[in-house]
């Protein structure tokens, strides 16, 4: 059958606000390190590919997902960035860990979308195993890293514009 999930790389470049001023925050989880850093590296790519230059990046390492609020807020007060992007990746298992650590993230990240005055990205898979988590991180659905610059890119703009 086939599949009507979009390709998470796929963007239209006129449609992308350069970011050769702006100042980006990423705070990356440890769980899942394999996908974690695939879902970096499609970030940082496409920030530089739309100008945002590594001197103006800070990146913030966190055990777990359920850290990534925290992790964002302390990068939002020292490095005072435009935006945070906060990367994730959480796979079901066997008990109800997957629900909670997939509750407090959104929420958390939700709060601080309200709370502050930058943006905050939910660069989060929540998959059902491995495999779903590996197609969307260079996979056949592409990398959710790329979404969630692109995202980064527009919602800064949207204060900046
Ligand atoms: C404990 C845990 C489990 C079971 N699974 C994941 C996961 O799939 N992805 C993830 O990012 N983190 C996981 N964690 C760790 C929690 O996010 C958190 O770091 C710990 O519960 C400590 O607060």
């Amino acid at each position: 059958m086939a599949s009507s999930l979009k390709n998470l790389s796929d963007h239209d470049p006129a449609t992308i606000p350069n970011g050769s001023s702006l100042k980006v925050g990423i705070v990356v989880a440890e769980w899942n390190e394999e996908i974690t850093a695939s879902l970096l590296e499609g970030t940082l790519n496409t920030l530089s590919k739309h100008g945002v230059v590594k001197e103006n990046i800070q990146i913030l390492n966190v055990p777990g997902s359920f850290e990534l609020p925290y992790g964002a807020r302390i990068v939002a007060e020292q490095f005072t960035p435009g935006v945070v992007i906060c990367l994730g990746c959480v796979i079901q298992g066997e008990t109800r860990h997957f629900d909670y650590i997939c509750q407090g993230v959104t929420k958390g990240i939700t709060e601080l979308n309200l709370d502050y005055g930058i943006p905050f990205i939910f660069g989060v898979l929540t998959t059902d195993n491995l495999q779903q988590a590996k197609d969307r991180t260079g996979g056949k659905y592409g990398n959710k890293g790329d979404e969630a610059a692109v995202s980064a890119l527009k919602m800064a703009a949207l204060r900046t514009g």
